[in-house]
């Protein structure tokens, strides 16, 4: 499998197909696998990839010498060849390689399949389970072991086995991070689950890959990867929760967050639970799961949400809230970090 793992990168064919199909932006690419399953499965698309390309070199090489061998000569233009058709040994090969071939790759595809597939937690195992939620259009994340719930960015260790168990509070959506395990659907009244690791440190880029509205397309998340340290620190950090306000206008940001903001979003354990949790926002990558994390993106957000991510289910504040009291917002919003 490691060589096939090189020859991955060494691949022009893969190139090529990367430069078509656009992929590899944001690090959506399952061509540059970073966990086990991913990697596993990149080795079984190559697997298919090569056997693919030995049949089609067999058939170009007997296809050419064919037409060059049997060509009209001149002088011959009546000459009608032995016809071989009905010839049972050569209608033996060409029916026995195939299914041959097709055992090969059925052998190794069936079996990663259902490896990949077991999410069975057996008692004791050292596994970290997540709860997502899929909601038009955004991600819900909750660890029921820690008991610790937040949205956007799924935190994760290193090196550890992460048991997904997916539903929706909506319509069917799709949970995808290329970087690290195929997809799999998420759908309401009802759970699946996947299982994937990173083998390093990093931000992951992952998106909805199931038709689901005007903002699918901007249905994305991130999953990132962090020391198995850093996780038990940040996972004991989200449960004391952000530190309050010091500033003078993030505290009026707080009250105006309490009286507009807090039946729809919770920080900590307080708040609606129909919208993302925001107790570590400050410490997010991205803006509803796709903006440049910055005040001036946020203010944008909550004038007007719907002009940002059509459809997005937050009413706009653009005639409810002045711009100071938005300034102050965004201000208290800056502040809800667990980082010590
Ligand atoms: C009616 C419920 C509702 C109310 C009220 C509401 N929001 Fe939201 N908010 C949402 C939903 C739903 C989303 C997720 C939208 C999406 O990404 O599709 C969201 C997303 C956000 C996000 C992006 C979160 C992230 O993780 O990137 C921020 C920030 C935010 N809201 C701030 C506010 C502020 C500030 C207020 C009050 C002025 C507010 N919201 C009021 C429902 C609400
Ligand atoms: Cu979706």
């Amino acid at each position: 499998m490691k060589k096939w793992r090189l020859s991955l990168r060494l691949f022009p064919l893969f190139a090529i197909a990367l430069l078509l199909s656009g992929c590899g932006k944001e690090g959506l690419s399952t061509l540059i696998p970073m966990g086990t399953v991913a990697k596993e499965q990149a080795d079984l698309m190559l697997f298919s990839l090569l056997i693919m390309v030995l049949v089609m070199v067999v058939v170009i090489v007997l296809f050419t010498y064919a037409i060059i061998k049997f060509r009209k000569k001149r002088g011959q233009e009546d000459f009608i060849p032995k016809q071989v058709e009905g010839n049972a040994k050569l209608e033996l090969l060409w029916t026995i390689i195939p299914i041959i071939l097709l055992i090969i790759l059925a052998v190794p595809t069936i079996s990663k399949t259902f490896a990949h597939s077991d999410t069975h937690v057996a008692k004791g195992d050292d596994v970290i389970k997540v709860k997502v939620t899929g909601h038009q259009y955004w991600w819900e994340f909750e660890y029921p072991d820690q008991k610790i719930k937040t949205a956007q960015d799924l935190v994760i260790p290193t090196g550890k086995k992460v048991v997904v168990e997916l539903t929706s509070k909506d319509v069917i959506h799709a949970f995808w991070v290329p970087a690290l395990a195929g997809k799999i659907d998420a759908n309401p009244g009802q759970t699946t689950s996947l299982w994937l690791d990173a083998d390093k440190e990093g931000t992951y880029k992952g998106r909805c890959a199931e038709l689901c509205g005007s903002s699918h397309a901007l249905m994305y998340f991130n999953v990132k990867a962090v020391s198995p340290d850093e996780f038990k620190q940040w996972s004991k950090d989200m449960k004391d929760g952000p530190s309050a306000p010091t500033t003078a206008s993030a505290k009026k940001g707080e009250q105006i967050f309490k009286n507009n903001c807090m039946s729809c979003h919770a920080v900590g354990e307080k708040g609606g639970q129909t919208a993302p949790n925001l107790s570590n926002f400050a410490d997010r990558e991205n803006i509803a799961g796709f903006k440049e994390h910055n005040k001036k993106n946020l203010k944008a957000w909550i004038k007007n949400p719907g002009k940002i991510k059509p459809g997005a289910e937050m009413p706009s504040f653009e005639d409810e809230l002045s711009d100071d009291q938005i300034n102050a917002l965004a201000d208290y919003l800056f502040s809800l970090s667990v980082k010590k």
